[in-house]
């Protein structure tokens, strides 16, 4: 059992930790050795790792008293990770353990659960299609449903044209400058990393983003123009350690329907070409886990589909679960 909890918790202070409880135990406190074990027992019900190493992390202060020697800067820095940075808010609102094993042990239990509360956040739901699939329509219609039921929601698109970076974009986007290919995709990529930071924050926080566009669209649009160099390896490499969604929806319409909806805009990619081309490239990006919503129906047809998939998504970031990046290659 010790052994294990050496491999899972390695950056954890144990040395001192069983050193203490072996000192107690040596001083004759069997009653303090029983409660060990009973603690000992509830921990090894907890499955996962983080819900594990934070019940563990706070071993040390029903252990040798106080535990601020035991919770070195190194147990300290590994309790805000697993916890999403709301340790302080944990430590807080923890039921204090008066006396007895059963208490204790129940006590051990709160901080499980309390533990994988922490990790509640807010969802990241992204939205991608081809112009004109209706995700700008879907994905305001849907922060506004989620707002009026409670469930903090904030409306973002990329590029974000308000920044220094986003209005480079802009310029290239409405052709009153050109670049090279390559930059262009750093910058909208570069427009994504300067607002990592404040969307983890962000939804960390609690609040669910609802996203029009982000790095799918970034390989779409460039692998589209296909150009030597700039394939779907490189493409993906400037995303990578970014925020991955939670949910995304891909918002699938035909080129009939497309065509329905109007004509192009003035826009550097509004063209019947390029749309083609990111539509392939969309096609070869799709996962298992994207949703593929069907965008050829009418607006409240697809806003059904969308907010029951949101509202899942929503509910599983509420229960807790870790924030993902994009890993190398994806
Ligand atoms: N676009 C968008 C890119 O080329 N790369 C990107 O990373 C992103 C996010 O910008 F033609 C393109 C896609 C589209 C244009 O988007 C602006 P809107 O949503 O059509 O305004
Ligand atoms: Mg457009």
């Amino acid at each position: 059992m010790r052994k294990a909890r050496v491999e899972l918790n390695s950056r954890v202070p144990l040395t001192l930790y069983s050193e203490r409880c072996s000192r107690e135990n040596k001083n004759g406190s069997a009653r303090k050795g029983e409660r060990e074990a009973q603690r000992e027992r509830a921990i090894t019900t907890t499955t996962t790792t983080t819900v594990f190493s934070s019940a563990f992390l706070i071993r040390p202060r029903g252990c040798g008293g106080g535990g601020g020697g035991g919770a070195s800067s190194s147990s300290k820095s590994r309790s805000e990770k697993t916890t999403g940075g709301h340790s302080g808010r944990r430590k807080q609102r923890r039921p204090r353990a008066k006396s007895g094993g059963a208490e204790e042990r129940y006590s051990e239990l709160d901080d499980a659960k309390m533990a994988a509360k922490s990790l509640s956040r807010g969802a990241f739901i992204l939205f991608e299609g081809v112009d004109r699939c209706g995700k700008t329509t879907q994905a305001s219609k849907l922060v506004d449903s989620l707002n009026q039921s409670g469930i903090t929601s904030e409306l973002w698109r990329y590029p974000d044209r308000t920044t220094t970076i986003g209005k480079m974009i802009d310029d290239y986007l409405q052709c009153r400058a050109d670049s090279d290919d390559a930059s262009m995709h750093l910058l909208f990529a570069a427009n994504r990393w300067e607002k990592k930071k404040l969307m983890e924050e962000k939804l960390k926080a609690g609040v669910t983003l609802v996203v029009d566009r982000y790095g799918y669209s970034g390989v779409a649009f460039t692998t589209a123009k296909r150009l030597p160099g700039l394939d779907q390896q490189w493409c993906k490499h400037s995303e990578t350690g970014l925020v991955k969604p939670d949910c995304l929806m891909y918002m699938e319409i035909s080129e009939e329907a497309a065509k329905k909806r109007g004509g192009f805009g003035e826009e550097r990619y509004e063209t019947t070409e390029m749309q083609k081309n990111v539509r392939e490239v969309f096609a070869d990006l799709r996962e298992d886990w994207w949703n593929v919503v069907d965008a050829d129906r009418t607006i409240e047809e697809v806003e059904k589909d969308v907010q029951k998939i949101a509202k899942e998504a929503v509910e599983r970031c509420k229960k807790g679960t870790e924030l993902q990046h994009f890993k190398p290659g994806w």
